[in-house]
């Protein structure tokens, strides 16, 4: 009976965790008749972006919450933590319950000494570092593919490049002391499985230890030099840039370092997998031909202009925006406004830093008035890049890294 009453009361929360008698500033008498999935209607606009304080994003769903950021909001060279999107796979710890300052983080498994951390040992013991590093969601694209995928049909925008500041996950590590047996990360955060049971994760990656060793990563607890807001993984998460968003960890509490490859949740079966091998749309693939995603692939997007907008033909205007590579760096970005039968380079700046998006621009003139598109390609360091559609089909939908396109009216 009391199991039976803590699960109800669980889902008397709104999706940002906050149980509804709370965010409505009242008890709720009829709560034992208000149906799960039914919000009260007062705060209906609970979860709007706006309310959660993410500015013109898309929602996607509301249980878990999952939003993402038109391209033309994703001009800015930072991503502003208000247009970082979102994706969550549960219910992420209610925010009355998180404390930056009793926040713990364990260290343990294949290490010479377990460590218990609070984020005050973080800051004391390690160098603080600020890197620019890119986060984009594996599934980003899923839209696109036919036949569909289910899960969040995300279209460009499960993708953001902000500032983010904390330690290097490599001096972390390192002072535990990792074992020669390590060969896998495992990852633990304090959010909830959807289904209210306290034994089941929402989600639980790793990487390879030699990924996870890289220099760029960082367990962080600053977006932009501010707190991170809290559907993005305030006080603590991992950011592992280059790699699907999902081995990047929110609410922060373990890494486990493990002498196989972790099997949490969402690291078996179709899940952050591709076929081994180039399959036709729909196939059915065996689970064990599917293989773990590692690197993302090249990408770019146009942030400017807005799709859908009004230029003047024969008047040049600046076309611009960012692209990325996984773990590689991009060595060209090329612009075709002739739906692809000729391309123009656009000039290209280095990353920031390492896995910091690239920014490109590139003056553009329409020769006439009527409909045109502007679609953008960017090729990575090794000679690879974007299709003009879908890639390699897969069962879950990832790795979508097709050509961004924008429509744009040339008016006199
Ligand atoms: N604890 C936890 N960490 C998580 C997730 C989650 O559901 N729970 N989602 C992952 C996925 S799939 C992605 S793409 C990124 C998204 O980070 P963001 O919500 O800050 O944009 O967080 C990752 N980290
Ligand atoms: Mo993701």
């Amino acid at each position: 009976m009391t199991e039976m009453k803590t699960s109800r009361r669980a889902l008397l929360k709104t999706a940002g965790g906050v149980s509804f008698a709370a965010a409505l500033g009242a008890p709720i008498p009829f709560a034992r008749f208000l149906a799960p999935g039914l919000a009260p209607v007062a705060l209906a606009q609970a979860v709007s972006p706006a309310a959660l304080n993410k500015d013109g994003l898309t929602l996607l769903n509301d249980r878990p919450i999952n939003m993402e950021t038109p391209p033309h909001l994703l001009d800015d060279a930072i991503t502003p933590a208000t247009r970082l999107f979102v994706r969550n796979n549960g219910l992420p710890p209610a925010v009355e319950t998180v404390s930056a300052e009793n926040w713990r983080l364990a260290i343990d498994g294949e290490v010479e000494t377990p460590l218990d951390l609070t984020i005050a040992d973080l800051k004391a013991r390690f160098e603080t570092v600020t890197l620019q590093l890119q986060l984009e969601c594996g599934g980003n694209g899923r839209k696109f593919f036919k036949p569909g995928a289910s899960g969040n049909q995300w279209t460009f925008g499960a993708v953001g490049c902000p500032q983010w500041t904390g330690v290097r996950l490599s001096d972390v590590l390192d002072a535990a002391g990792v074992k020669p047996s390590a060969i896998y990360t495992a990852h633990f955060g304090a959010d909830k499985h959807l289904s209210g049971d306290p034994e089941r994760h929402p989600l639980s990656r790793g990487v390879p230890i030699t990924k996870a060793m890289e220099r760029h990563n960082l367990i962080a607890w600053a977006i932009n030099g501010e707190a991170m807001p809290a559907l993005n993984g305030h006080p603590l998460r991992l950011v592992i840039p280059g790699w699907p968003g999902s081995c990047s960890q929110k609410w922060l509490t373990r890494i486990n370092l493990r002498d196989k490859v972790h099997d949490g949740a969402k690291m078996s079966g179709k899940s952050y997998r591709m076929p081994a091998y180039p399959v036709a749309p729909g196939t059915s693939v065996p689970d064990e031909d599917m293989t773990i995603i590692h690197s993302m692939p090249v990408k770019s997007l146009i942030t400017y202009p807005q799709t859908g907008v009004k230029k003047r033909p024969s008047s040049a205007f600046e076309v611009r925006g960012h692209a990325w590579a996984g773990d590689d760096d991009v060595a060209a970005v090329d612009v075709s406004i002739d739906f692809g039968a000729t391309w123009r380079s656009a000039d290209l700046d280095p990353p920031d830093n390492k896995f910091a998006w690239q920014h490109w621009r590139i003056d553009v003139t329409l020769p006439e008035a009527g409909y045109f598109e502007i679609w953008a390609r960017a090729r990575d360091s090794q000679g690879r890049s974007q299709p003009a559609t879908t890639p390699g089909w897969n069962p879950k939908g990832y790795l979508n890294n097709m050509q961004h396109r924008i429509a744009i009216f040339a008016v006199l």
